[in-house]
């Protein structure tokens, strides 16, 4: 397959309302899509899932950009792509810079799922129909608001709440959502926001029986979190510090986690992802879909990726209508018994809603990639 047209377009959501993590907070999700092209005209998206900041990650979305412009497309100018499998490789030169990576990525899985007619989730080898979802509670100002919005959420169908937790911000959290909903599939997430001298305050969460704390310590910190895996009954799960294989590979050995939140974004796309949940599901640990506030395209890909049989355990992945007042695909992803639909149509099996986008469109860039041919 070759790519002919690239069309970068950056578009920005609102959110319904802000999401704030121990870091910091998001009011919209800023994004771009990426359309890629072929001679055939066959058109692949991905969708690039930096932030504003480089606060989750050291990438951001105008790093991202320059990387995937100056670096990425070129390398698919004029050259023949015979599967998805291999544009990993082609980038592998490349340091770093996942997220840049992913976007490009998983446009081209997405294009090779169309031109064979096939659904993307059946093309990487997934079985589900449907999924079941969790979702991802920010900090909120009080007690009463969070119970309040875990209500709303499980009244909806969602099967698992995580909630965000910093220093101060968690015991009584916790236990006032776990006092309300004993039997509650519950998890916390602190984005790096605790270290070794919080041990009793982390030791305490452990009583309240959580399916996993996620990412407690530094963001590189294999030794800490393996430090205080030995010491909780509680899962450990690993999100920042997960990249590749490898490092799934270094928390396995080191026993840093028993959990792993991955991402498509994080780890560079979707032959990483498969790799990394190939490794779990042999290692006994267990691997579960992430999130990065998606607009459409993205959540399209992780519903594919979370159709695969490693994928028990409910992701960040909920209903479009969970963050954004109308999406920029169509159909949209609705919620069904706490659980979404896995897309049948050929590749992630949604299209661009045209209208809903341009509202959102704040440029548009096309790069030919055919310079040279004749
Ligand atoms: O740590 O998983 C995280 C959102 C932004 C940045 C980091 C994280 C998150 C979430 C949101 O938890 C998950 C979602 O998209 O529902
Ligand atoms: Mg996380």
């Amino acid at each position: 397959m070759y790519f002919q047209k690239a069309r970068l377009i950056h578009a920005e959501l609102p959110l319904l309302a802000p999401f704030r993590t121990s870091y910091g907070e998001l009011k919209s999700k800023d994004f771009y899509i990426i359309e890629l092209i072929t001679e055939e005209g066959i058109c692949g998206h991905g969708e690039l899932e930096a932030f504003p900041l480089p606060d989750y990650t050291e990438e951001t979305l105008s790093t991202a950009i320059v990387i995937i412009r100056k670096h990425l497309l070129p390398l698919l100018a004029q050259r023949k792509i015979d599967k998805p499998e291999d544009v990993q490789k082609i980038f592998s030169w490349i340091q770093g810079n996942e997220m840049a990576k992913a976007a490009v990525e998983l446009a081209i899985w997405d294009a090779f799922a169309k031109m064979k007619k096939r659904s993307l989730s059946k093309m990487i080898g997934a079985t589900k129909e449907s999924i079941k979802v969790g979702v991802s509670i920010g900090l909120q100002p009080n007690v009463e608001s969070l119970l309040q919005l875990v209500n709303q959420y499980v009244d909806q169908g969602y099967e698992r709440v995580k909630l965000k937790i910093a220093p101060n911000k968690d015991i009584q959290f916790v236990e006032a959502i776990r006092k309300r909903f004993p039997k509650l599939s519950l998890m916390a997430d602190a984005n790096s926001a605790y270290n070794r001298e919080d041990f009793l305050l982390l030791k305490e969460l452990d009583q309240y029986d959580l399916e996993m704390i996620e990412q407690p310590f530094g963001t590189t910190d294999f030794v800490n979190h393996a430090w205080l895996q030995k010491q909780l009954k509680t899962r450990i799960c690993l999100d920042e510090n997960i990249r590749s294989v490898k490092d799934v590979e270094q928390a396995h050995i080191l026993g840093s986690c028993q959990a792993i939140n991955l991402k498509l974004a994080r780890v560079g796309g979707m032959s990483s992802a498969l790799k990394i949940a190939e490794y779990c599901a042999l290692n006994d640990l267990l691997v579960w879909c992430g999130g990065m506030l998606e607009a459409g395209v993205g959540r399209a890909h992780n519903i594919a990726l979370a159709a695969r049989e490693e994928f028990s355990f409910p992701g960040d992945i909920s209903a479009s209508n969970r963050f954004f007042e109308e999406d920029i695909i169509k159909p949209t992803f609705e919620l069904n018994q706490g659980r979404l639909r896995v897309p049948s149509n050929d590749g992630i099996g949604v299209a661009l809603n045209s209208e809903v986008l341009q509202k959102y469109t704040k440029s548009t860039e096309e790069i030919l990639l055919n310079k040279g041919w004749s």
